[in-house]
């Protein structure tokens, strides 16, 4: 079983995360993972926090002269930005100020935002990286790509740039909705016997559990609702890779909506919780939009759930081992997915 955890907050020392249950013997580079970050922090959109951040980064355990060992993986990443916020009784709009501040019984937001914080996912993209670079080696490819943008449908790179800048100027945020493609899974992944078994449904909690991710589809999505069972299943590519819960041999096609970043810089009403006035909740460092960024999270997500359903229907504790059973199944299953 694979398995991870992350703890820290938005402007504590260093975030920190494990993985585990990842095989042995699987090169990975430090300059890649490097690389990873980057693209999640240097996506377009993203606001003056990241200028700040560098994402350096120790891993302290479960590597071995380049190679991971089959021992737990722990990372730590640092936070440049180490300023504790002050206290806060504003909740921001939208945010999980609100509902946390309810439900830890606390008046003060800055508690709830720092773990509630998108920041976290620089973890996931740390953790997710070893899960990328399992899925490069076993001949798996992932891609994703921005699909709309605040409504604008498949922007091109300028369109993407002038749309930001203008909800830069006006004090407001985008939406917008993202797709992540992998090709090349082996046919079989995940099951059928119970819900939780369920490729889709543990992708979909993967992606879900992205901050801002409000809506997911598979292939065809919700466009399938409204077409005839003719049409539906005349296309196979509608399926989005799977079938009954299951990998089918197919491009494994998954989208997600963004929803506008709800830290808005030109303010968003709010009501002080100490005082119960009604105040302006005003932030200057978010994001402009958090799709682009988000894509790349939802890359490393999905690549370790399904290395997880990988090594679940393969076994195997080192790469060579993984390497032979996926190679064995891959000629067995070929011809059939042919057919
Ligand atoms: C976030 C607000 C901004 C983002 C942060 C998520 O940070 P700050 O706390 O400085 O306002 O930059 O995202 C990250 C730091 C990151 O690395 O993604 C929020 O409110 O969730």
């Amino acid at each position: 079983m694979l398995r991870y955890i992350s703890a820290g907050e938005s402007h504590g020392d260093r975030l920190c995360g494990i993985l585990e249950g990842f095989p042995a013997g699987v090169p990975v580079s430090r300059a890649g993972i490097a690389a990873q970050l980057r693209r999640r922090r240097l996506a377009p959109g993203r606001g003056p926090r990241q200028a700040r951040e560098t994402d350096e980064f120790d891993i302290l355990s479960g590597m071995s002269g380049g190679r991971t060992t089959g021992a737990p993986i722990a990372v730590l990443i640092r936070n440049s930005s180490r300023t504790p916020p002050p206290f806060s009784s504003l909740p921001r709009p939208g945010h999980a100020d609100l509902a946390g501040m309810i439900k830890y019984g606390t008046l003060n937001a800055s508690l709830i935002r720092e773990r509630a914080s998108a920041r976290d996912t620089a973890m996931r993209v740390a953790l997710g990286s070893f899960a990328l670079r399992l899925h490069e080696l076993l001949g798996i490819r992932v891609a994703s790509r921005v699909v709309s943008l605040g409504g604008l449908q498949v922007p091109t790179r300028k369109a993407v740039d002038a749309e930001i800048l203008g909800a830069r100027k006006a004090g407001d945020t985008l939406g917008g909705v993202f797709e992540i493609v992998f090709d090349n899974l082996p046919a079989g992944l995940g099951g059928f016997s119970q819900w939780d078994r369920r490729l889709g449904s543990r992708l979909a909690a993967a992606l879900l559990g992205i901050n801002g991710v409000k809506g997911f589809e598979i292939g065809g999505g919700f466009r399938l609702a409204s077409m005839g069972g003719r049409e539906a299943s005349g296309d196979p590519e509608l399926s989005g890779g799977l079938d009954g819960g299951m990998s089918n041999g197919r491009r494994l096609v998954l989208r997600c909506a963004v929803k506008p970043v709800p830290g808005l810089p030109g303010g968003a009403l709010s009501m002080d919780m100490r005082s119960l006035r009604r105040r302006l909740s005003v932030s200057k460092t978010s994001d402009t939009t958090a799709v682009f960024a988000a894509a790349v999270v939802a890359e490393h997500a999905a690549a370790l759930e399904l290395a997880g359903a990988v090594l679940e229907k393969f076994g195997g504790d080192s790469l060579s081992e993984i390497l032979e059973r996926i190679k064995a199944w891959r000629a067995k299953t070929e011809k059939l997915l042919r057919a």
